[in-house]
């Protein structure tokens, strides 16, 4: 029996994982293959899950800790799937925040279920425009030092770079960046993708399909720094049911949501603030927002078709600031939107600090 690729894409919160899976997951159904995702979170009610199950993929979640945390379920999860859909492939999102994924994901899964996985190497997808101020190139609203620690240990122990939404920067930008991005992390190749546009994908597509996994050993990370910066992230999860008397346009409601949010948050700077939006009355309609930095644009990555007068909103935010603040600004967003609101689930917290169920530094 042919051994199933396992795919992890992984990348800062926002940088556009769960729109590349999609986009991989439907070039690999177009080559014949049957595929599997795994979604994964801190918390409950995941948009990325519904965004993914709207598509009429198999998706697993994974909830209440990441994958490093959680090995056991990951391969738990992995197991369901194969019990069901019987992937070719599988590919996993690990939570945006998360580091260490080589130590603590891929080795395991190369060593102790080698014979049932062929483990690809561990994409690291970068938004430019993030990346570019992270790196000093360009001016702009960015995280505190220890966040910043996170988000290049990422870089660091990427097996290939993935330069995503290119289709923002200039020809010229791209080059700059590519080339800054060389230089601080040498060792891995850097590949250029818009998931949205769908350019680039193949060869990326055809390199993690024949490549095995390359690195042997994985680096260092200093888990009090990683759990600081980590939690320095406020976490927000929110599950609401909203109803209005009359229809209502519901990419218009997404907006003026996402415009209260922002506003409320006064300075704090937003990691990704994503929604969906499911009426009650229409089978397969979605709409879906997203916001991946505090003086970015809001963007409907998916719009409603038709009006609605009710339906399920699903809302993660991930920012730097007290969680506290992104729940009141949540509530007041909601407060002002016109509906009836009925919470159904709300939690905001700190992650706690990270501890893989195995570290194994080399393999
Ligand atoms: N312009 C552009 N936008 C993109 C591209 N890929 C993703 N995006 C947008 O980036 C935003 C975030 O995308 P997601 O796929 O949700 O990002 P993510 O990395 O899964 O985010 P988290 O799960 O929160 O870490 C959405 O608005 C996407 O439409 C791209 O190639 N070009
Ligand atoms: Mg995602």
């Amino acid at each position: 029996m042919n051994k199933a690729l396992y795919l992890m894409i992984g990348g800062f919160l926002g940088a556009g994982k769960t729109t590349a899976i999609l986009k991989l997951a439907r070039h690999l159904t177009s080559r014949g293959l049957r595929v599997g995702l795994i979604t994964n979170d801190q918390s409950v009610g995941l948009v990325d899950t519904a965004v993914l199950s709207n598509e009429e993929f198999a998706v697993e979640e994974i909830t209440g800790g990441c994958f490093c945390c959680r090995f056991n379920s990951l391969v738990e999860a992995s197991d369901r799937l194969s019990q069901g859909t019987r992937p070719d492939v599988f590919i996993a999102e690990p939570v945006g925040s998360c580091t260490d994924l080589i130590a603590a994901v891929s080795f395991p899964l190369r060593k102790i279920y080698g014979d049932d996985f062929r483990v690809a190497p561990l994409s690291v997808l970068v938004d430019p425009v993030r990346a570019e101020r992270i790196l000093g190139l360009q001016n702009g609203n960015s995280f505190s030092p220890k966040v910043r620690y996170v988000y290049g240990k990422q870089l660091e122990e990427a097996e290939i770079i993935v330069l995503n939404k290119c289709d923002l920067l200039s020809l010229e930008r791209q080059d700059r960046l590519e080339a800054a991005l060389r230089s601080a992390y040498p060792g891995p190749e850097i590949l250029r993708v818009s998931a949205r546009e769908g350019a680039g994908l193949e060869q990326w597509l055809d390199r993690l399909a024949t490549d095995d996994a390359l690195a042997d050993s994985a680096p260092d990370v200093d888990y009090e720094i990683y759990a600081e910066g980590e939690a320095l992230l406020g976490w927000l999860n929110a599950s609401v049911l909203l109803r209005s008397e009359t229809e209502v346009d519901g990419n218009e409601l997404l907006r003026a949501l996402a415009a209260r949010t922002r506003q409320a948050l006064g300075d704090v700077e937003i990691a990704h603030l994503k929604m969906t939006l499911t009426p009650d009355e229409d089978g397969g309609d979605i709409g879906v927002l997203n916001l991946v930095r505090s003086d970015g644009p809001a963007e409907l990555s998916h719009s409603l078709n038709a009006p609605l007068s009710s339906g399920e909103l699903l809302l993660n935010l991930r920012a730097e600031a007290d969680p506290e603040l992104l729940r009141r600004s949540v509530l007041d967003a909601l407060a002002a939107c016109g509906c009836q609101v009925e919470i159904r689930h709300i939690e905001n917290f700190r992650p706690a600090k990270p501890q893989p169920t195995y570290r194994m530094a080399h393999v």
